[in-house]
């Protein structure tokens, strides 16, 4: 098990190969200050170098999982007269943290275990697979403050839920419960508050014991999918099936099959 210090994020690295990172700012139901957002673009720039890290669960300390930006600090410099930049604070901040989750080569699961609001429910939607516990909530808090859904929630959302309903959710700024995440397919699975972690980090643990470069090949085959035509798109899956089919996974997968055992991936 490995750790790093940061000051607002956990850093966790279970022998299983699946890093926990959790945010850490509890009592301000781990909005975004500069501090935890640059944090975790630092970590999740280790964690695709680190070869042990073969799965990321992406998850809260207390009772929410993200309330998104950290709005005193945008009180501040607004009773200051000084007028926020939101641009640079979403180019250096936010498009960061979402292209890393996109396309970091590993499955990013993210352990919602509480209310999501703002840049939290993007984060949460940009991830490759999504717990909830039943008391989880998603909020697209933006419009309530005068902004436009940001951090890819414009990009994700329609992709995740339709148009129609991305629409409904961004244009009200309305809590959405758990068992609506569910039926929308917002979430992917739902547990009790008592098993979120348990059940997250089996989840975790099986992704972490599969074929780590066939996932991230898959990534890059998805992301490509959202915005091409589908010629191109097929000659790119072409390309990419290649590559898996030049790991060491593949072979170990068609020799556990032929052998009729369990392959023994090693991420290679
Ligand atoms: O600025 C840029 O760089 C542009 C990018 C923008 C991206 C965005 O995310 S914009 C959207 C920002 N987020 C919000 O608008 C959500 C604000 N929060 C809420 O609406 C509510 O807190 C929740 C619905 C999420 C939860 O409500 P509740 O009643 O469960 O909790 P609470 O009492 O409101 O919050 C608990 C504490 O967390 C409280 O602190 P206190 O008073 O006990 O010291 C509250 O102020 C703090 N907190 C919650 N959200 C934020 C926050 N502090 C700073 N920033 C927050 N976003």
């Amino acid at each position: 098990m490995a750790n790093k210090n940061y000051e607002k994020l956990i850093y966790q690295l279970e022998a299983n190969g699946v890093l926990v990172l959790t945010l850490n700012r509890p009592d301000k139901l781990n909005s975004f200050d500069d501090d935890l957002s640059f944090e975790l673009i630092e970590a999740l720039k280790q964690a695709e170098k680190d070869k042990n890290v073969r799965a990321i669960l992406l998850t809260g300390a207390g009772r929410g999982f993200c309330a998104g930006q950290d709005l005193q600090s945008r009180s501040v410099s607004q009773s200051n007269g000084t007028a926020p930049h939101l641009g640079d604070s979403i180019r250096k901040r936010y498009m960061p943290i979402i292209l890393k989750l996109r396309t970091i080569e590993k499955p990013v699961v993210c352990a919602i275990n509480g209310v999501a609001a703002g840049a939290g429910a993007s984060i949460a939607f940009a991830c490759d697979y999504r717990f909830a516990v039943e008391e989880a909530s998603f909020i697209q808090a933006f419009i309530k403050v005068g902004l436009i859904p940001d951090s890819g929630a414009c990009f994700m959302l329609p992709r995740l839920v339709g148009l129609g309903r991305a629409m409904d959710l961004m244009m009200t700024g309305r809590k959405v419960d758990a068992a609506e995440a569910l039926s929308i397919g917002l979430v992917n699975r739902l547990c009790p508050s008592d098993s979120l972690m348990a059940e997250a980090m089996a989840f975790c643990t099986s992704l972490a014991e599969g074929p780590t470069k066939a996932f991230g090949l898959l990534k890059r085959a998805v992301n490509k999918a959202m915005d091409t035509d589908i010629e191109a798109y097929l000659n790119y899956e072409a390309d990419l099936q290649e590559i898996a089919g030049r790991t060491k996974d593949f072979k170990e997968g068609v020799s556990a099959f032929t052998e009729k055992r369990a392959p023994v991936f090693s991420g290679q």
